[in-house]
């Protein structure tokens, strides 16, 4: 495809760092903007000086952000949406600013980024979007206007997903349903951070592993390259793709039910350590189980996911 300058939002957090260096090995501009509030600026070292990445430490609430983008960096092209507050039992706690962060900013940024003639426009949806349900895989009808949400992150995240779904212009919105994410990069040191990092971080300081509940509650996890490809494969389809060029939204998972128990187990073996497993109370708000059904993002973008759990794990324990 052509060269392009595309918008990054997150783009010091996990995921947002990690699709900025794939765009820069690409050949792309990539302009970056992150407000530190949840990403580090570590994250950003190893491309931070690229000749074609721009940084702004800035909020996306505020108003002409990409305005101001568009008349220091030129027309751009694609806008990837990643910033956002990213924590569920923060969102608990400050509902009102996780709809102005995660909802109002993000029709604004739309608005704007239409107005300003960007091509596509690729948001971070999120499984929490589905509420808790029973009946496993989720497809993406699952999310509606029943849903009971555990959450006003889980909300917030759906309102903007209909929002960049149901575009229909010259701008095309697509909303990326990320499952649970893992990778190099996803800090372990919160008691709300991601199980997989948390899991490696004790097995390579020797210390058990704690499970809460059972360990038989279900997650679908999914690589960070692996997400970064369907962000990539969303965010960059010219015009000749136009006949496919639909807005929509997308479940990006590996559609692999796994449960915290045999990961845990899994973690044990790959760093070479005895099975040290504690359990304890079961966390709460969560959900038992989460599958995607990833028919539609193989069908329509086709995307697959090509790192299997053991390799992740691998090239997770490596970086750690
Ligand atoms: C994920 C997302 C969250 C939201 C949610 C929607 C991450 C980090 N979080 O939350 O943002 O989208 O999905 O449903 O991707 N666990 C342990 N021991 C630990 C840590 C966790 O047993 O030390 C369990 C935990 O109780 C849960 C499972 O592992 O049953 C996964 O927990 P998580 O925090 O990694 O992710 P989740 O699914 O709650």
């Amino acid at each position: 495809g052509p060269l392009t300058t595309c918008v990054v939002t997150g783009a010091a957090g996990f995921v947002g760092s990690h699709l900025c260096e794939r765009l820069l090995s690409l050949g792309h501009t990539v302009v970056g903007v992150d407000n530190f509030f949840s990403g580090r600026p570590e994250n950003l070292k190893t491309f931070a000086s690229h000749p074609r990445f721009f940084f702004h430490e800035r909020s996306v609430t505020e108003t002409g952000l990409l305005t101001a983008l568009k008349d220091q960096h030129g027309p751009v092209f694609a806008v990837f949406h990643l910033a956002a507050i990213v924590s569920v039992p923060y969102s608990l706690e400050r509902p009102e600013e996780t709809f102005l962060v995660n909802t109002q900013a993000t029709l604004l940024l739309l608005e704007e980024a239409e107005v300003l003639g960007v091509r596509n426009f690729v948001f971070a949806g999120s499984a929490a979007e589905y509420g808790d349900r029973d009946r496993m895989p989720l497809t993406e009808a699952d999310a509606n206007e029943e849903t009971r949400w555990l959450s006003p992150y889980g909300e917030a995240k759906y309102r903007a997903s209909v929002a960049v779904a149901s575009r229909r212009g010259s701008l095309c919105g697509v909303s990326l349903r990320c499952f649970n994410i893992y990778g190099p990069r996803q800090d372990p040191s919160s008691p709300y951070s991601g199980v997989i990092s948390r899991f490696v971080n004790m097995a390579v300081a020797q210390r058990p592993l704690t499970i809460f509940g059972d360990g038989l509650q279900t997650r679908d996890f999914v690589f960070v390259s692996d997400v970064v490809d369907a962000y990539c494969l969303a965010g960059l389809r010219d015009d000749k793709d136009d006949i496919k060029r639909t807005s929509g939204v997308f479940n990006v998972g590996s559609g692999r039910a796994t449960s915290i128990v045999n990961l845990a187990r899994l973690i044990c073996r790959l760093t070479h350590r005895p099975e040290s497993i504690t359990f304890g109370p079961e966390r709460p708000g969560d959900i038992r189980h989460s599958t995607a059904n990833i028919e539609a993002i193989t069908r329509v973008l086709q995307w697959k996911p090509r790192i299997g759990l053991k390799d992740g794990l691998t090239r997770t324990i490596q970086w750690m």
